[in-house]
Order: structure tokens, then sequence, then C-alpha cells
């Protein structure tokens, strides 16, 4: 009997220092592929996420305040949908759906993401980023 107990005290720790691996697994999978300096101050302002193959999802922080206030979400390397925080007050209050919706919403708005956001193939990284690609 005591033995079953220590066997299960075994088995949760096992649970437990698995959790915690995945987690931390879990975390370096988030960092960011790539990263691009838009303005220039040193400081990354469109962070991307996924493989180097495909992008999953790209973070954007158009007013420079080090909070996200755009991201667009990916499938399979196709623009899925971006969600805006148009008023950069951290809540998100608009998605956009359609990927020529979202481009002529960064033209009218963020002209200065086009580059870097205003794609709707994310299968592969676009090769004009690499000027300003500031880390790995
Ligand atoms: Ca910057
Ligand atoms: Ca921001």
């Amino acid at each position: 009997m005591k033995k079953n107990i220590l066997g299960i005290i075994i088995l949760l720790a096992v649970f437990y220092l698995s959790g915690s691996l995945a987690q931390a697994m879990g975390q370096a999978v988030e960092k960011p592929i790539k990263t691009v300096d838009v303005n220039k101050d040193g400081k990354p302002d469109v962070s991307y996420y996924g493989d180097v193959k495909t992008t999953a999802r790209i973070e954007a922080d158009t007013n420079y305040d080090g909070q996200p206030d755009v991201i667009v979400n990916t499938k399979e390397g196709k623009f899925q949908s971006a969600e805006i925080d148009a008023d950069y007050d951290g809540s998100f209050d608009t998605t956009i759906t359609d990927a020529n919706q979202f481009k002529q919403w960064i033209n009218m708005n963020r002209p200065g993401f086009k580059q870097t956001l205003g794609k709707s193939d994310w299968s592969l990284m676009p090769p004009d980023f690499l000027g300003h690609e500031i880390t790995r």
C-alpha cells in the first residue's frame, strides 16, 4: 500500500515536471522568428511567429508604445484574420477576416506597415524584410 502511494506521488511529480517542461518548450516556440524595427529606433515593432517557412502570427506595435495593436493570424501561410486595437486602448476592437480589406485598412491607416503587414501569403518570409531585421 505504501509503495502504491509512493508510486502515485512519483507519477504526480513526473506529470508536474513534464507539464513545466511543455510550458517551457511552449515559451520557446513563442519566441518570434523575426522582428522588424519599422521606425528604426532600435526596438522591434513587428514580430513574426511561426517557423522559418511559414509565419503563423504577426504582432505589430503600430504606434510604437511597446504594446502590440495589430495581430495577424494565418493558417497554413494564408491570411486568416487581423485583430486591431485601432484606438490603442489595449483592447482589440476590430476584426478583419478578408485579406484585401485588411490590406486596404493598412494602406489607409498604417501606411508605414504596408511592407511588414500587408501580405495575404505568409508561406514564405518576404525577402524585402531582411534589410531591417534586427533579431533572430
Ligand atoms: Ca521601433
Ligand atoms: Ca502599440
